[in-house]
């Protein structure tokens, strides 16, 4: 476990890296679903596309998994939309099951077993729970709302009888310091630090509009305090209207901001809640992580 969060949250200061949204291929995205783990794809197609020309792979920007040399990554085993390499721990990624658990108001009164969890974080509003009701493809077993501050717990939720995604309060509404921002609830900052089963943070951001610090801030803090992350860009299918910039230059934008900070890049991945764009795609990454952290737990 301890390997694969100093993989995912290695923080350093400074060593540049070259991870930006359109810089992990020089040729165009290779197709949707090539490595879409609930519909393989048909042997002529996959004939098909190993015909077509592939593009050039920029290594330094991608995350390679436990499991994988960077030097034997190919153009198919990196997951479209993302910078993210799928490697021998990925799995099952399917969700048969998903249940509504528990609220909780304090880190301690979370479950107590010893299910892996991933914790779904980012400001009010950045989709948080429509990304959970997308992944596990129920209308509303999270709450989500217009108005920011719709969910105020630390909600878990069962996947498959055997992990947690937790939703939790959304930062974002105090104009103060990087401290002071940081605390947006104790108890929030309390699960982080004591819960041994966290597999990875989903750190949403919203990709319809300029990167903002708090954001930032919060990869900062997840990054000093080792916690692993990912971050997960939401509202890709907002390409109109807002405040004129697209999500592909606002994913640039912030991975710029970012990029001088991470020994290795960290993984990111592109959705949309709304179009489901992502969504397979992101399950298999968490399908990994889980698996290694399962392999691995000490
Ligand atoms: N277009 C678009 N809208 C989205 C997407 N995801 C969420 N939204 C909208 O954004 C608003 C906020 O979504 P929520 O899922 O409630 O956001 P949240 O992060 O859980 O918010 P809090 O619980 O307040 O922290 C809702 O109006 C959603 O419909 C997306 O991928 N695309
Ligand atoms: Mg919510």
């Amino acid at each position: 476990m301890l390997l694969w969060r100093s993989l995912t949250s290695s923080i350093s200061w400074p060593r540049p890296s070259l991870l930006t949204a359109a810089s992990v291929y020089r040729g165009r995205i290779p197709l949707y679903n090539r490595l879409n783990p609930c519909k393989p794809i048909a042997a002529g197609r996959r004939a098909a596309s190993f015909a077509a020309p592939q593009p050039e792979l920029v290594r330094e920007a991608l995350f390679v998994p436990p499991g994988v040399a960077k030097e034997n990554v190919t153009v198919g085993m990196v997951l479209p939309g993302s910078n993210i390499v799928v490697g021998p721990y990925a799995g099952d990624a399917r969700i048969k099951h998903a249940d509504f658990v528990k609220s909780s108001s304090r880190a301690k009164d979370c479950p107590k077993d010893d299910r892996p969890e991933f914790a779904v974080i980012g400001r009010s509003n950045v989709g948080k729970s429509s990304l959970i009701n997308a992944l596990v493809r129920q209308k509303d077993i999270a709450l989500t709302s217009k108005k920011p501050g719709k969910t105020q717990l630390i909600n878990h939720f069962l996947i498959n009888k055997s992990w947690y995604i937790v939703d939790l309060p959304g930062y974002g509404f105090a104009h103060a310091s990087e401290s002071a921002r940081m605390d947006w609830s104790s108890f929030t900052k309390g699960y982080f630090q004591n819960r041994d089963t966290l597999v990875a943070v989903l750190l949403l951001v919203d990709a319809s509009i300029p990167p903002q610090q708090i954001d930032l801030d919060c990869a900062n803090w997840l990054g000093r305090n080792n916690i692993g992350m990912t971050f997960v860009f939401t509202k890709c299918d907002k390409t109109k209207g807002g405040k004129g910039s697209r999500p592909a230059d606002n994913i640039k934008q912030f991975q710029e901001l970012i990029k001088t900070c991470y020994r290795e890049p960290p993984p990111w991945i592109m959705t949309s809640s709304v179009t489901g764009l992502g969504r397979d795609e992101l399950l298999l990454h968490m399908s990994q992580l889980r698996n290694f952290w399962d392999n691995n737990e000490e």
